[in-house]
């Protein structure tokens, strides 16, 4: 009998008000079940927020150093159970251990970064225009937000959103992706051990539809940080923008990885490698378009080939696997759209393009690493989210011909040009139209204490990490302190 799951409401655990739930199964071998998580309804996001309302009145109270301890406190038990909870995560999502490692780093370093913040959440102060007048600014929390994730980084984009907030004086409504609800729960787990009060973080499971949904229009969310597919992300806008809720949106990218013909190739070999299929290309900022300079097309082309096809493909938990599964069957049956439609475009795909199915491989949702030349800008396959290990390569003819052909998509999140000139690659750092550029890096690998974004289509204007975070999970309250004793009008006494 599988393991049952609740949710966490105003510090206690509990089924759903449906009394029903649902199955969470290991991708890479979908006949195990690793846990019955609650199908939670409209009623128990309702009662999340009203324990995330009655809890903010204190919480906000707490100052912001001591919030900020809470964070570092809850670092530390994920350092000590780190191993654990990347056992967890490949098993609920199945990418390697080495990469669910680096997931929890993420949340660690993302603990210790906003613990410190709470000793740093500045405001400014500005010279009055009147006499005796003082102007000071504050940032104050919103109150309650709403926190939506997805399942590729179950750990690390959670703790982007609820350690920031947190320190910040808010509270939570937390609903995690369906794929991953179990290392969401530890998270919840430790931020208890770590000593967050009752009803400041609450976790309700259950289907976008219905969860994510009640989030997005409940009168007591007043802020909403979704991440995930362009086309959600935007319904979710429609419904906070009528609201007039804050809202923050990471949504999907269409990364490219330009390749010079100065450029070190064995470097922009194994970056390539790494950026479109590590994690199986399911990031948000994964390479999914390479742009190779005509002059070493083939020969790029070539090394890359023969690199792709000893990729090891298995189920993560075993060490040395490299390319883990796919995360569910909807989203194998995704790729293979796309593949398809690839090959009917007239792109030409050399490696891959179809499941990997040899012995214990065809229990889970495995996919061959997947090439496609003679790509041309206008197909579907340069152009749509595939979010999984599907990689286009189009050929350019020069620096400015890449530049223009990585702009030529809706979507800005992340971008990587390999060259030794250095203008070259600062005309890059210019002139791409993305969020985050890589200089002879791949296009993954974003750091905690950096914005992590994108422009276009990828974002609405927020930054989830770095200091930038606080600037989506604070207000500003303006002071001004009049000591002068009698009425003084500003724009008119001066
Ligand atoms: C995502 O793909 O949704 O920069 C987040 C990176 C990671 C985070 C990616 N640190 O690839």
């Amino acid at each position: 009998m599988a393991q049952k799951f609740q949710n966490y409401i105003a510090g206690v655990w509990a089924d759903s008000s449906s009394g029903q739930t649902f199955e969470n199964r290991n991708p890479a071998n979908w006949d195990e079940i690793l846990g019955l998580f609650p199908l939670s309804t409209i009623e128990d996001v309702d009662r999340a927020a009203i324990a995330a309302r009655e809890a903010f009145k204190s919480w906000k109270l707490i100052p912001a150093p001591a919030r900020g301890e809470i964070c570092r406190k809850a670092g530390e038990i994920m350092v000590s159970r780190k191993e654990e909870i990347a056992a967890i995560m490949t098993r609920e999502m199945g990418k390697p251990l080495s990469e669910t490692r680096g997931d929890v780093q993420e949340g660690i370093d993302t603990a210790f970064y906003c613990a410190s913040e709470g000793r740093r959440m500045f405001g400014y102060n500005t010279p009055s225009e009147l006499q005796n007048k003082m102007n000071l600014s504050f940032r104050i929390p919103i109150g309650v937000c709403g926190l939506i994730t997805p399942w590729n980084f179950p750990m690390a984009i959670p703790t982007w959103n609820i350690f920031p907030g947190l320190v910040a004086g808010n509270t939570f409504v937390f609903k995690p992706a369906e794929d991953t609800p179990h290392t969401a729960n530890v998270l919840v787990e430790i931020l208890i051990e770590a000593g967050l009060p009752k009803g400041v973080l609450n976790i309700v499971h259950g289907a976008g539809e219905v969860v994510g949904a009640a989030i997005t229009e409940h009168s007591l969310i007043r802020a909403v940080s979704f991440t995930g597919s362009t086309k959600t992300g935007q319904i979710v806008a429609q419904t906070c923008g009528k609201l007039t809720k804050h809202v923050c949106l990471e949504m999907g990218g269409k990364n490219a990885q330009i390749v010079m013909p100065d450029a070190d190739m064995e470097l922009a070999l194994n970056g390539v490698l790494w950026g479109a299929f590590g994690t199986t290309g399911q990031r948000c900022t994964a390479t999914s378009r390479l742009i190779l300079h005509q002059d070493i097309h083939d020969k790029f082309i070539e090394m890359l080939l023969e690199r792709v096809q000893k990729l090891k493909i298995g189920n993560g938990s075993n060490e040395g696997i490299e390319v883990g599964p796919i995360i569910n069957k909807g989203q194998r049956d995704n790729i293979e759209r796309y593949v398809a439609l690839g090959k009917k475009e007239g792109a030409v795909c050399i490696t891959g393009g179809e499941r990997a199915e040899d012995g214990d491989l065809k229990n889970g949702w495995f996919y061959k690493p997947t090439i496609f030349i003679n790509v041309l800008p206008k197909m579907t396959i340069a152009n749509e989210e595939i979010f999984g290990p599907v990689l286009s390569v189009i050929k350019c003819t020069s620096l400015e011909n890449a530049i223009e052909i990585t702009n030529g998509v809706i979507y800005g999140l992340s971008s990587s040009i390999y060259t030794k000139d250095i203008n070259a690659a600062f005309l890059a750092v210019r002139d791409i139209e993305a969020g985050i550029t890589y200089i002879n890096a791949p296009t993954i690998g974003a750091e905690a204490h950096m914005p992590f974004g994108g422009v276009k289509a990828t974002g609405n204007g927020h930054r989830e990490g770095g200091w930038a975070v606080f600037d989506f999970y604070t207000e500003w309250k303006s002071v001004y302190i009049d000591y002068s004793g009698h009425l003084q009008r500003a724009q008119i006494d001066i």
